[in-house]
């Protein structure tokens, strides 16, 4: 279907009106101008409720359109910025909602009727503002967890207003001055299900609002993670507006020019307001700084925020007119999620950790921590992870004596709240659909969910999809179907054929964004069946990633290991061999316990041996042998004379060893040793220290060691 909107945004940079408030502020209305008649026993003051002059000055308002076309603006905005029941509760106003839409998109559509000029088309944007209220966070600075406003409380107030704009006409909708992208989110959800209900849908552009030099919106995200968060709707445009005048605004700009497929718009202040409040920019200045990201091929919409006029907007035109729109980068096919910050798995992309330990299922500590109400302690646990390394954190809340929705909320909302935290995605873990949708609704980032699958039929599997996509999520796809839980390769082959195609051609879900689970299933039971899981898991893996190579990868870690329940170091070797063979397979990422992983090449090889028999059943004593290792392992004096074996080792050998394992203990008397042998300080570092380091780096670049291993090596050279 050929739309003219989306024509023109593709031929030409177009303009979008300016300042609606600056120009009724001009007018100095009264209390009573408000009002009108309608309105004129209204229990509250209405004076500076500039919505509703939609309905009591109609004519001014359209009066205001019309010169903002006449300047050039090739879509003029609808009056509707505070029009949700949300904002107008301040007026007490909610029960006009939906009028006050549809006699705004009227007005708008009035003034383009009555328009002297027929050289090229005009329109009328649906005008939806952030609402008062903040989804991502507390007003309560004694309850981190608190939300004024919850996502659904915002779907809600969002999809009345868009029914009163759809039916007023709108060629578009444009949710803007996003300073919280869960507010947006709900926003682009919203219009969603309007389309969907009214079976017709217009293009919609999204635009946030950069509040400071940070360069992040009011809830903390980075351009790019915010534009990852809305990369999942049918977005005809991305902009900026608002806050920062032009010039402030232009890395910002420049960030989402860079990552945005789609067009991107402009719509600045005219410029930052002076002491008093007033804007300072002039209509040629302002013209001239919006004018140069034109010329740079930043834009292909322009437009004015807080401050400008018709006159900023009639030099804005001109200056634009013969300017090239901006080309935009096609779709790179690449997995990206968000927190505060943005996680790009590129396919160079080393194995992304994701981590386990909250989990109220996988770890007894954090399960009395969240039964028992220890909040603050619980959000320790997620800390700890992320400080060891986790890319993403892997929640879940299900546990029979918990109200796993609230449980899961409360978490999300307390995380949030942490800066350190929030910069991961999240993993929304549950069995659960009502879990899994009480946690996307907490989350402004681009989240993951873990899990769905065909287990009840493809029509449950393709509403939950489409749901997952609504709300701008990944998703994990376990190997399960109608018949069970996939333990063949051949039966994992046929579910992941079966998944993508369900999921790339039914539920509109791009490859990358699908992530499949082969089930990592436990080995060493002592049961016949169970010895080849390993090998299963990690040949489908090889398989799935040959022919659907975006797609990506993951299984729990853990669970391989299970039989060896109080033998740390057997389950601790167990994964870390697994997964190095899994991780040269093509697996993309795995659900870990961060800051506990072994590096594969410092295994003792007899041990290493024992475990790669089980692993590849190799033999049928595997997992005696094993169990038996793991006896005489786990006595405190084998523990002990394991640890210091290294220590008998020459003197290069051992910095390199404490380099690798980030061992901090033998660093004084090993460097005076050095110090002895060497003949200078400097000798040391470019001798066994920079040996070391390269071990690391080598290690590191076989995809043999993860970052967190090589940080924690760092403060050891340093020190050092
Ligand atoms: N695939 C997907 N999601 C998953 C799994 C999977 N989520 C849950 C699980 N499996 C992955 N997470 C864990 C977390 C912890 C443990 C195992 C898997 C674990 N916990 C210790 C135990 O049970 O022995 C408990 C230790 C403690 O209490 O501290 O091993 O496969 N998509």
């Amino acid at each position: 279907m050929t739309n003219q909107f989306l024509e023109a945004l593709s031929a030409r940079i177009l303009v979008v009106d300016g300042a609606m408030g600056t120009m009724i502020q001009r007018e100095g209305l009264d209390e009573a101008a408000y009002r009108g008649e309608r309105f004129a026993a209204h229990p509250k003051s209405l004076k500076g409720c500039n919505d509703l002059l939609v309905l009591t000055q109609p004519a001014l308002i359209r009066r205001i359109h019309g010169e903002y076309l006449a300047a050039g603006a090739d879509i003029i905005e609808t009056n509707t910025f505070n029009a949700t029941a949300i904002a107008l509760a301040d007026y007490g106003l909610e029960g006009v909602v939906h009028e006050i839409n549809r006699a705004a998109a009227l007005v708008a559509r009035e003034a383009v009727a009555a328009l002297q000029d027929s050289s090229r088309p005009r329109f009328v944007a649906g005008s939806m503002g952030p609402t008062n209220r903040t989804a991502s966070l507390s007003p309560d600075v004694n309850d981190p967890a608190f939300r004024a406003v919850t996502f659904n409380d915002l779907v809600a107030a969002y999809a009345a207003q868009v029914r009163g704009l759809m039916d007023g006409g709108v060629d578009l909708l444009l949710p803007e001055t996003t300073f919280d992208t869960l507010n947006l989110k709900a926003a682009l959800f919203a219009i969603e299900e309007v389309f969907e209900e009214l079976g017709r849908r217009v293009p919609v552009v999204a635009s946030v609002t950069i509040t400071d030099k940070s360069g992040r919106t009011l809830s903390g995200q980075t351009v790019e993670a915010c534009w990852t968060s809305i990369s999942h709707a049918p977005l005809a445009a991305v902009a900026l507006n608002c806050a920062l005048g032009a010039r402030e605004m232009r890395p910002w700009l420049a960030e989402l020019a860079e990552v945005a497929t789609i067009p991107v718009g402009c719509i600045p202040n005219a410029g930052l307001p002076d002491e008093m409040g007033a804007y300072t920019e002039t209509a040629e200045s302002f013209a001239a700084e919006v004018g140069a990201f034109a010329d740079q091929g930043l834009v292909n919409l322009v437009g004015g925020c807080c401050g400008t006029t018709p006159e900023h907007i009639r030099a804005l035109a001109a200056r634009v007119r013969a300017v090239k729109p901006r080309t935009h980068p096609a779709p790179h096919g690449e997995t990206v999620l968000s927190g505060l910050e943005p996680l790009r798995i590129r396919p160079d992309s080393n194995f992304t950790l994701v981590g386990e330990r909250t989990n109220v299922t996988g770890s007894r500590k954090f399960r009395r921590l969240i039964a028992d109400g220890r909040h603050e302690e619980a959000v320790e646990v997620a800390r700890q992870q992320v400080l060891a390394g986790a890319n993403i954190l892997d929640v879940n809340m299900d546990e029979g004596l918990l109200d796993s929705e609230a449980a899961m909320t409360r978490f999300l909302n307390q995380i949030a709240a942490e800066p350190d935290i929030a910069r991961v995605p999240v993993m929304v873990d549950s069995s659960r659909w009502s879990v899994l949708e009480a946690g996307l609704r907490c989350l402004q980032g681009k989240a993951v969910v873990n899990s769905i699958s065909l287990k009840e039929g493809e029509a449950a599997f393709l509403e939950h999809a489409r749901s997952v996509r609504r709300y701008g999520a990944a998703v994990v796809v376990m190997a399960f179907d109608e018949q069970g839980q996939a333990v063949t390769f051949e039966h994992k082959l046929a579910i992941a054929a079966r998944v993508h195609k369900l999921l790339t051609v039914d539920a509109g879900f791009p490859e990358e964004d699908i992530i499949f689970d082969a089930n990592i299933l436990t080995i060493g039971t002592g049961i016949e069946e169970h010895a080849r899981y390993g090998i299963e898991f990690i040949e489908a893996v090889r398989e799935v990633k040959r022919r659907w190579p975006r797609m990506k990868t993951s299984g729990g870690v853990s669970n391989l290991s299970f039989a060896f329940r109080g033998q740390d170091r057997v389950r601790r070797a167990l994964h870390a061999v697994f997964l190095s063979h899994a991780i040269a397979a093509g697996l993309s990422m795995g659900i870990v316990n961060a800051g506990e992983l072994d590096v594969v090449d410092d295994l003792p090889a007899d041990l290493r041996e024992l475990v790669e028999d089980l692993i590849f059943d190799r033999r049928p004593d595997a997992t005696e042998r094993l169990v038996a290792f793991g006896k005489d392992a786990g006595t405190a004096a084998a523990e002990a004379a394991h640890m210091e074996v290294w220590r008998t080792a020459a003197l290069a050998e051992r910095i390199a060893h404490a380099l690798r394992h980030g061992i901090t203990d033998y660093i004084v008397s090993d460097m005076e040793e050095a110090l002895r042998s060497y003949p200078t300080p400097l000798a040391i570092i470019e001798g066994p220290l920079m040996a070391g380091m390269n071990v690391v780096g080598d290690l590191f670049g076989a995809g043999r060691m993860f970052l967190p291993q090589v940080v924690k090596s760092a403060p050891e050279a340093t020190r050092s």
